[in-house]
């Protein structure tokens, strides 16, 4: 075994162009995250890596569809993914962005050391070039008629409707995608990154590679069986990282060269912000440094591969240690995944359930060895029969015993030994230790989750309520071990349940000071100590309530005779005026047909009375009127929301008021 001083651990960089969901928190976030808080309580030197990836062409292409620039795109879903991973415990040491100045120069650098080694070559090749973008267009910027089916509106890399794989020169009719201009052939150079050649390299550096994971292995096993190829590592695109050489303008590196060296330069930036600019380099390019990358299957092949022989190509920079890739987790048999429906979304569930239900209920399932599944009700037993009934019942029981008999303090031990469950407790954190070690999170959650039924099981043997009738001292011992055993418990679901090791702390009023893995077991407690109140650490989750989850995402369709019970008309506003005592309301004088009604709206944030006054708005007519502060509102307006901005939906052209909307 080697020895190692510190400790580096990254997580793939979610792409800035959408939310991450609970698929992506079991395939790489969750169990790093377990790791990393493990390693912390063992108090070792740890960083814990992860940032928004967001260069690339589906991004350029997003941004095309919303009309609006990529910096948008990347700024609504950095700052919500960044807000979902924290919500939900996940603890990174920096959450940065591929965007940032430092990253581009990170990258450049990285680039022209490869460079300037004159390990890169060039290919030219025919591209379509549109004169009026002033610029190439990469397959999905292009379509034009298939070749094969005659389709219309085949992309530049595929036809949807015959699925036949295209190349953009094969398309009939190519139009650019930006502005509808038709394209001209013209060459292009690009940078290629010779991978073949460092095929022998990297096939002897994964066979040292014992302890990696099957799934990883035979992955990487099959890349070399059927022979690397050189990658091209540039693109005529003009969203990423400019390519540092004269002469190619207009071009980036590709978003998957660049994005592993986001590990990097977000190392840099973190040490930056802790005043001591120049220890990345420790992490990065001392030997005793243990670089462990968690990520999802379907990114091995850059983190087990490209990557590393970009590493031995630049000179510099360690290698990883290990690639802990974990398979799929499919959401309710694949029926969550594919709908775009909010009911798995991070940013979603966070604000439904106890952010440490969710984490279990993912960490007792994760996808190590094989793809996984997860479903509401699967969350829901978790929490009632496992969460509820062991864990929570354990604390429960002990802390309500020490207040009704024991004056709501810690009682005194005074017998001279422990009970055996000490040992076995001592015992399961070695164990734990070899599976967390190993990265076999689900078996070490099933072990922490065993001294929990331990602990359960000697409170009943010992029968405290029996006891206490005419042995009150040897009560407060037995009482005294079950609190000391929620302390070491506090510490052993702490990588697991964060939040919920905070709370037990809490209830015992022990304070952090204890909290280290080389505890677990250990009498920590001090006697006398009044403890804080009881908590339910899990109250239960009524299966309707999961239910109703699931039922959201297969009930989202609805029938044209379940819309036409909405009747939508066109009204004018009459009179606006602002709400007395409330920020968010307008009270709105509208004219809809013959009538008129009053609308109180919650849009005072966003628009003026003023800005309201004869404006021409859709409303719903028929909505049962409802009192809010104290005013009737006879109907709803729509408008539309977007990260907080909220926006009427408008009509088009001149219409009257009492249009019926359709
Ligand atoms: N953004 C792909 C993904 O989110 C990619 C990972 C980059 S890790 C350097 O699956
Ligand atoms: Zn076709």
């Amino acid at each position: 075994m080697k020895n190692f001083e510190r400790l580096l651990v990254t997580a793939a960089l979610p792409y800035a162009n959408g939310y991450i969901h609970l698929g992506h928190i079991a395939g790489a976030y969750l169990p790093a995250d377990i790791y990393v808080r493990f390693k912390r309580l063992c108090n070792e030197d740890i960083i814990f890596i992860c940032g928004s990836d967001e260069h690339g062409t589906a991004i350029e292409i997003s941004a095309m569809k919303e009309k609006v620039t990529p910096k948008e795109i990347i700024d609504r879903f950095h700052n919500a993914n960044k807000s979902a991973f924290e919500k939900l415990g996940i603890s990174f040491d920096i959450y940065s962005r591929t965007s940032n100045e430092i990253h581009h120069k990170t990258s450049q650098e990285f680039f022209l050391n490869l460079y300037n080694k004159n390990l890169l070559t060039t290919k030219s090749e025919k591209q379509l070039y549109s004169e009026k973008d002033r610029r190439f267009l990469a397959d999905r910027f292009v379509e034009g008629t298939c070749p094969i089916c005659g389709y219309e509106e085949a992309r530049g890399d595929q036809c949807e409707n015959c699925g036949s794989n295209l190349s953009p020169l094969e398309l009939k009719n190519p139009k650019s995608k930006i502005s509808g201009d038709t394209p001209v052939v013209k060459e292009s150079v690009n940078f290629y990154f010779p991978l073949e050649k460092f095929q022998p390299e990297l096939e002897k550096w994964i066979k040292t590679k014992k302890d990696w994971k099957a799934n990883v292995k035979n992955y990487c096993e099959g890349w070399f069986k059927t022979g690397l190829k050189d990658r091209a590592i540039t693109r005529d695109l003009d969203w990423g990282v400019k390519i540092p050489i004269e002469g190619y303008e207009g071009k980036v590196i590709y978003v998957w060269f660049e994005a592993p060296i986001g590990y990097i330069s977000a190392t840099k930036e973190l040490f930056e912000a802790k005043g001591t600019p120049d220890k990345w380099e420790t992490y990065w390019k001392d030997k005793k440094t243990k670089l462990v990358h968690f990520i999802g299957k379907d990114n091995i092949i850059f983190h087990a591969i490209v990557f590393p022989a970009m590493i031995m190509a630049h000179g510099d920079y360690i290698l990883a240690e290990n690639v802990p890739a974990n398979e799929f987790l499919n959401l309710d048999g694949g029926k969550l995944s594919k709908s775009k429906g909010h009911g798995i979304l991070v940013k979603d569930v966070v604000e439904a359930y106890n952010p440490d239900v969710i984490r279990y209920a993912i960490a007792a399932n994760l996808p190590e060895n094989k793809d996984a599944d997860f479903s509401w009700e699967d969350l829901q037993s978790k929490n009632n029969n496992e969460l509820a009934a062991i864990l929570g019942n354990f604390v429960n029981r002990t802390v309500v015993f020490a207040q009704n008999k024991f004056g709501n303090k810690i009682p005194e031990h005074k017998g001279k030994t422990r009970p055996e469950v000490f040992k076995y407790i001592e015992n399961q954190k070695k164990v734990i230790e070899d599976c967390l070690n190993n990265y076999r999170f689900r078996d070490a959650l099933n072990e922490i989750m065993n001294i929990g039924r331990a602990a359960n099981k000697y409170f009943n043997d010992s029968e405290p309520w029996k006891v206490i009738k005419d042995d009150a001292e040897k009560c407060g011992g037995i009482i005294n071990d079950c609190l000391e055993i929620c302390h070491s418990l506090a510490i052993a679901i702490n990588p697991v349940l964060p939040f919920t090791s905070e709370k037990i702390l809490g209830v015992l009023n022990a304070g952090k000071a204890n909290l280290a893995w080389d505890n677990i077991g250990k009498p920590c407690l001090k006697p006398g100590t009044e403890l804080g109140g009881n908590a339910i650490l899990f109250p239960q989750i009524e299966l309707s309530a999961a239910k109703e989850e699931e039922a959201k995402e297969e009930d989202n369709l609805i029938t044209i005779d379940d819309f036409k019970k909405v009747q939508l008309r066109t009204a004018v506003v009459l009179k606006a005026e602002k709400v007395e005592k409330s920020k968010k309301l307008l009270k709105l004088q509208v004219r809809c047909g013959g009538k008129e009604k009053q609308i109180v709206a919650g849009i005072a944030e966003h628009y003026t009375p003023e800005e309201m006054l004869n404006r021409k708005i859709v409303i719903v007519d028929n909505l049962k009127p409802a009192k809010l502060m104290g005013l009737e509102s006879q109907g709803m307006l729509l408008a539309a929301k977007i990260d907080g901005k909220l926006k009427l939906v408008g009509i088009d052209g001149d219409l009257p008021d009492g249009a019926d909307v359709s």
